[in-house]
């Protein structure tokens, strides 16, 4: 039996699982869902499987039930090319996964909920996590200047979980005016993006152009 993946098709954690089994050319159901409408799957049964209760998840044959994208994504690339044989190398793939999460995918989730108004918009807040997210992009711009991948000569499990986490920043809090600051990052995201085999996965892509606080209520 093949694996199943459920989630929504545009959701970056999503996207980082489909690339992982795309480019590991491993083959996976996907069970398309809106992860936006908690009350159609949070249910007894789902959390009886699932505790944490978040997407996505992938249900293993033999039951299991896999969370964590960064995890799942390392399950289906495990034994190929994407996870490099070299132990430092190895290494370095989890250190851009805890780039990507821990460095962009979360601050910038925490600022899209004050925009989306699930938390309170706190202007000197908001505008300081963002300063720190353009900080950390200016960094990675510096690294890319003369590579295609992060790691090596090659596309790996770092460039999914990072390539991934941009999607998710470059379409909600990071819009054209600090884009433009960062080209090399620019340039790297657009190569991962349209590889062939992910330019399914990330289309449409929604690059935010710009961000305006929430108005008054
Ligand atoms: N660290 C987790 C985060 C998963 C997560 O936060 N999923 C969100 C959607 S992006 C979710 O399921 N939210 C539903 C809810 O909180 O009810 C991962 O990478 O898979």
């Amino acid at each position: 039996m093949t694996p199943t993946l459920t989630g929504s098709a545009t959701n970056d954690r999503v996207r980082r699982v489909r690339s992982a089994a795309a480019l590991a050319g491993v083959e996976i159901n996907f069970n398309s869902i809106d992860m936006s409408k908690p009350e159609e799957w949070k249910n007894e049964d789902f959390l009886s499987k699932n505790p944490f209760g978040f997407l996505p998840i992938l249900e293993l044959e033999n039951g299991t039930i896999l969370r964590e994208s960064a995890a799942i994504a390392e399950y289906l690339a495990d034994g190929t090319s994407l996870i490099p044989s070299d132990k430092n190398q190895r290494a370095l793939v989890h250190q851009w996964g805890s780039t990507a999460d821990q460095e962009l995918q979360i601050p910038a989730s925490l600022a899209n909920r004050q925009l989306k108004g699930l938390y309170p918009y706190n202007k000197p807040n908001f505008d300081g996590i963002i300063k720190k997210i353009n900080e950390r992009l200016s960094i990675l711009d510096n690294i890319l200047i003369n590579k295609t991948w992060l790691i090596g000569e090659r596309i790996t499990l770092a460039d999914i979980l990072i390539g991934s986490s941009l999607s998710f920043v470059f379409s909600t809090v990071i819009d054209s005016k600090d884009r433009v600051k960062i080209p090399n990052v620019i340039r790297y995201y657009e190569t991962f993006v349209n590889h062939p085999k992910l330019l399914d996965i990330y289309n449409p892509i929604n690059l935010i152009d710009v961000v305006k606080p929430p108005s008054k209520k």
